[in-house]
């Protein structure tokens, strides 16, 4: 055991989600009091989205995490104004949200190319500020990667996540029999006969009291916030992560996967999602999927569980779908439905803007009519009234 926790923590040392830098403008040039002189503005510091980058190359690339742009030039007899100092950009991963450390969001690079200021450099000294320049800012920011994928892995340790995705993409997660083999998110592709690909994210196991950061599960559920959909996945046998903790049936498994997003945010919920149902290969796993069948349809045979742990409500799972990882059954089937689901919601988001126009429309046609209508009595009454300029 000590030993797979030191593999884990090694693995899990060479992946970082967040980074903290400390940035600094360049100060502004001094101005020249003789000749009425303006010295040059500070470089500013930009935070850049380049592809291709993970924040551990970040980190190891600049280890002092500490930027500074070039100071303004001062104002000479040669050039009255001073030049600009050179702004220094910072590449990072597509998918950072750039925060200062007070928590105030300073930009969300999600295409590459996307850029945000970060640090802006200080005035060159003139006649305002008796020619003595300013400093430029200084922050303290923290930069944040959440994955962008179309579908998020979400379940128990054990369940059987890393297997599903190996399934149905190239991607080699590690599987093992022991809970927490997966301590980094990694991101597979699932690929189609037409070539249209699709990102599955592949998530560290949630266990009960994942929103109050018990296991690993809590760091990782922002990841979920920026997928798409999402693939709960439940072991049909269930699952019990120790001998010292309650034993948990695959609808008992799904209340408390709902509880956990819904504790960290309630948001999480409303995606859509699809109910993986795994490990159908073992004995007696169709009466186990019969029963999990009946009681999703009823939303009731509570078990043991205690009310804080029940949800509000369960997601409303768009297809519930009985695989096995393992022998491959129901994996073609679960594959066209992803993508149906995407698909589906593609359609629905491109169809958004016009229905609201649509309903805009429908609500400025009264108010157009009602101005012709009075337009037309103002009229017909100058008429009756022979006063054709009233
Ligand atoms: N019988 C059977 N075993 C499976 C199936 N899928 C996965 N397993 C086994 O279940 C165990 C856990 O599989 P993983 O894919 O590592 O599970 P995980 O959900 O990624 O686990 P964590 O990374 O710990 O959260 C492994 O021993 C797998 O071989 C299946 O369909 N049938
Ligand atoms: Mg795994």
């Amino acid at each position: 055991m000590v030993w797979i926790s030191r593999v884990c923590w090694r693995k899990y040392g060479n992946f970082v989600d967040n980074l903290r830098l400390y940035v600094r403008g360049g100060s502004g040039g001094m101005g020249m009091p003789r000749l009425g002189g303006q010295g040059g503005t500070g470089g500013d510091v930009w935070v850049v989205a380049e592809k291709h980058l993970t924040l551990k190359r970040v980190k190891d690339r600049y280890p002092k995490k500490r930027f500074i742009a070039g100071g303004g030039s001062n104002s000479s007899i040669r050039a009255l104004k001073g030049a600009k100092g050179e702004d220094v950009e910072i590449s990072v991963p597509v998918g950072i949200r750039v925060t200062t450390d007070n928590g105030q969001v300073l930009g969300q690079l999600d295409y590459e190319g996307d850029k945000v200021l970060v640090a802006r450099g200080g005035h060159g000294g003139s006649l305002n500020s008796r020619f003595l320049p300013r400093k430029g800012q200084l922050r303290q920011i923290r930069l944040d990667l959440r994955l962008i994928a179309d579908m998020g892995l979400v379940g128990f340790p054990n369940a059987g996540k890393s297997s599903l995705l190996t399934a149905l993409s190239h991607a080699t997660p590690q599987i093992a029999s022991y809970p927490f083999t997966t301590v980094r998110p990694e991101i597979g592709k699932v690929m189609y006969t037409d070539h249209k690909q699709v990102s599955v994210a592949d998530l560290p196991g949630l266990i009960e009291g994942a929103h109050m950061n018990r296991g690993m599960g809590h760091q990782f559920l922002k990841h979920v916030e920026r997928t798409k959909q999402l693939l709960f996945v439940v072991d049909v046998c269930g699952f019990q992560l120790a001998s010292s903790t309650p034993f948990r049936s695959a609808f008992e498994a799904v209340q408390l996967l709902s509880k956990e997003l819904e504790l960290y945010n309630k948001e999480l919920l409303s995606k859509p999602a699809i109910l993986v149902v795994n490990k159908m290969d073992l004995p007696e796993a169709e009466t186990k999927f019969r029963e999990l069948e009946s009681q999703l349809e009823k939303q009731e045979g509570l078990g043991d569980l205690p009310e804080n742990m029940v949800p509000v409500s369960l997601p409303h799972f768009k297809h519930t779908v009985p695989v096995s990882a393992l022998n491959g059954l129901g994996l073609p089937r679960l594959k066209d439905l992803i993508r149906q689901s995407l698909e589906e919601q593609n359609a629905m988001e491109a169809e958004r803007p016009h229905a609201d126009r649509l309903r805009e429309l429908r609500r400025e046609v009264p108010v157009v009519a009602l101005m012709i209508f009075m337009t037309l009595i103002c009229f017909y009454i100058c008429n009756l009234i022979n006063k054709p300029h009233c």
